[in-house]
């Protein structure tokens, strides 16, 4: 075997075979998590984003397919009844939820799968894969900087970011849940704390699935 070359257990670049991450980010509304979503997505090789189901309006930014898959309540409702969905929760009043299929794709295909989903869909993926899931939890600096920060996206009705503001107090309160925190001070420094997060989870001996083979094909060598 060359030396540089692949043994048991792991592929041609010598990485070792793992289990995917399913790498969930939660925070209140506008506390950022989106935005160190799509970041991560760019600057990780070996990610793809869970693309969830939502029977929320689409907003003029957005893109059916990209941000989210946009259906009727009635397909909602259809698809979780076939048990489509991984994990699936109201949030603001709306249907939200993981499709299974493509996260199962992404998974055996080899990638770490990103998930913006809030603090019920964390709960329910951590209780169906609980190895495989690290949880990090986006805190904004301050609640007034989350409020200007809902206000500026101005996209949504003044109601519905007063809605969202009350509801942020309570999303709050779910931070023991999760694994790491950030705290979204600076968006070049979440998403470089992020990205360590990530990258240590990779390492962990649990996720390795060709471990054995692999160092037994190294002491193999000398023989
Ligand atoms: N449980 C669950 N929550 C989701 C899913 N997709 C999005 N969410 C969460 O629903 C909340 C509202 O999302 P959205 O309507 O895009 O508004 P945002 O608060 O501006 O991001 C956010 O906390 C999302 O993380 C999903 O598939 N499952
Ligand atoms: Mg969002």
């Amino acid at each position: 075997m060359s030396e540089a070359g692949a043994g048991e257990g792991s592929d041609e670049f010598g990485r070792i075979a793992r289990r995917g991450i399913l790498f969930v980010l939660s925070s209140p509304s506008g506390a950022g998590k989106t935005t160190i979503a799509r970041r991560l997505l760019e600057l990780e090789p070996g990610t793809r984003m869970s693309v969830s189901a939502t029977t929320r309006p689409k907003r003029p930014d957005e893109l059916d397919g990209r941000d989210y898959l946009f259906v009727s309540q009635a397909k909602f409702d259809q698809m979780a009844a076939q048990g489509g969905f991984l994990e699936h929760a109201e949030v603001f009043g709306h249907s939200y939820g993981t499709p299974r299929d493509q996260v199962e794709e992404m998974l055996a295909d080899g990638f770490d799968v990103i998930f913006d989903i809030d603090w019920q869909g964390a709960q329910q993926l951590a209780q169906a894969v609980p190895q495989d899931v690290v949880r990090v939890f986006v805190l904004p600096p301050s609640l007034s900087e989350l409020e200007s920060r809902l206000m500026r996206r101005a996209q949504d009705s003044a109601e519905v970011v007063a809605a969202r503001m009350a509801k942020a107090v309570d999303e709050l309160s779910h931070y023991g849940e999760y694994d790491h925190i950030v705290i979204n001070r600076a968006l070049d420094d979440s998403v470089a704390a992020a990205r360590a997060i990530l990258n240590a989870e990779r390492t962990r001996r649990e996720r390795y699935t060709g471990l054995d083979a692999f160092v037994n094909s190294l002491t193999e060598d000398r023989s």
